[in-house]
């Protein structure tokens, strides 16, 4: 679900997202297309220590994969923020209020909207904004089946980067965005600010619904992306399978380990892959050489409290609205207005 589409030269973007630069000539030794997921590869194994942008996971696989994870007993993040939605749809429709352009950041399968679509009767448009662009246009394809009336516009782009939104929806009467899932976990500390405040900028006179997993016992953490079935691990490994399938690198994933534990001084769960044996990858024209024990770091997903995602809304412009919360306390659906004067 979550989140983001490399800027491929090919790819569909439009609606005032920023055009996609144009391919740079490439070296003769390299028969991989220039994209951005080989750029930020390549990048990611020179640098120390090595560290790459989970948006790169939500290839098509990588993306069926995540559909995955979340029908595992262990990942309660989906299934509790679905609760939440099932539970208090019509509180959170009255405060997005009536004749919305409602805006889906990282809308992956967009099963969750459908919870909310329900109490909505009179949303004016709906634009899911996701990476994985096959992935999408299934979802967008299987909403407009399910509900005729709706006006689905979907937009595949890469909203880690600086982004704009289409001119909003004829007779809207507000701009509202939701982001679910925690995805604003991937982000660090300045990126989770930086997005927060191009969204409270586009979003003035409506609102941001956020959901995000709070911070909680760290044996419930570490299950939920250690799952027995190991989907999480898959999920991980189809990285190198992706630098496989588009790079024509030659990663032999046996030779790697799936790592992922809680982190409690940044309150994150952090995921990478370790090279378990010294090997040498030959990729985009180089060599990369991975002693036993070396990681690539492939994701952070930040937890938190209500008061650090209050504080980092506050800074990002919004006001603070009501929250919504599970009876554990896992998950909350955070209400964030963006009254019209704000200033940013
Ligand atoms: C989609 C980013 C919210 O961090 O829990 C699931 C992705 N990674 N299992 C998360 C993920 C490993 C997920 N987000």
């Amino acid at each position: 679900m979550s989140a983001l589409k490399p800027q491929t030269p090919s790819a569909p973007l439009t609606y005032g997202l920023r055009p996609a630069p144009a391919a740079q000539p490439r070296p003769a030794s390299n028969d991989a297309p220039d994209t951005a997921f080989r750029r930020d590869f390549v990048a990611a194994l020179l640098r120390r220590p090595r560290r790459i942008s989970p948006k790169h996971f939500y290839d098509a696989v990588g993306s069926d994969l995540f559909d995955r994870i979340c029908e595992q007993p262990e990942y309660y993040p989906t299934r509790t923020e679905m609760a939440i939605l099932a539970r208090h749809a019509e509180d959170i429709a009255a405060r997005i209020g009536p004749d919305a352009d409602l805006i889906e950041f990282g809308a992956g399968s967009a099963l969750k909207i459908r919870l909310l679509l329900d109490a909505l009767p009179s949303v004016r448009r709906y634009v899911p904004i996701d990476i994985s662009a096959e992935h999408l246009e299934r979802a967008a394809q299987g909403l407009r089946h399910d509900r005729p009336g709706l006006d689905v516009h979907p937009l595949a782009a890469d909203f880690t980067q600086p982004f704009s939104l289409p001119p909003p929806a004829e007779g809207a009467r507000s701009r509202v965005g939701v982001y679910f899932g925690s995805s604003l976990g991937n982000f660090d500390a300045d990126e989770a600010l930086r997005f927060l405040r191009t969204a409270a900028g586009l979003l003035r006179g409506g609102g941001l619904l956020i959901g995000v997993d709070l911070v909680k016992d760290p044996a419930v953490l570490h299950a939920a992306y250690n799952d027995a079935a190991g989907v999480t691990a898959r999920f991980n490994l189809n990285l190198l399978e992706r630098a496989n399938r588009e790079l024509g690198a030659g990663f032999d994933t046996r030779l790697w380990a799936h790592y992922a534990c809680y982190q409690p001084l940044a309150q994150r769960v952090e995921m990478h892959l370790i090279a378990l044996e010294r090997q040498v990858v030959r990729l985009a024209g180089q060599c990369f050489e991975f002693a036993p024990g070396d990681s690539l770091h492939t994701e952070n997903s930040q937890k938190y409290t209500l008061e650090s995602l209050r504080a980092l809304a506050r800074q990002a412009g919004f006001g603070i609205g009501p929250v919504w919360l599970d009876t554990q306390r896992w998950f909350a659906l955070q209400w964030l207005p963006c009254c019209a004067g704000a200033v940013h």
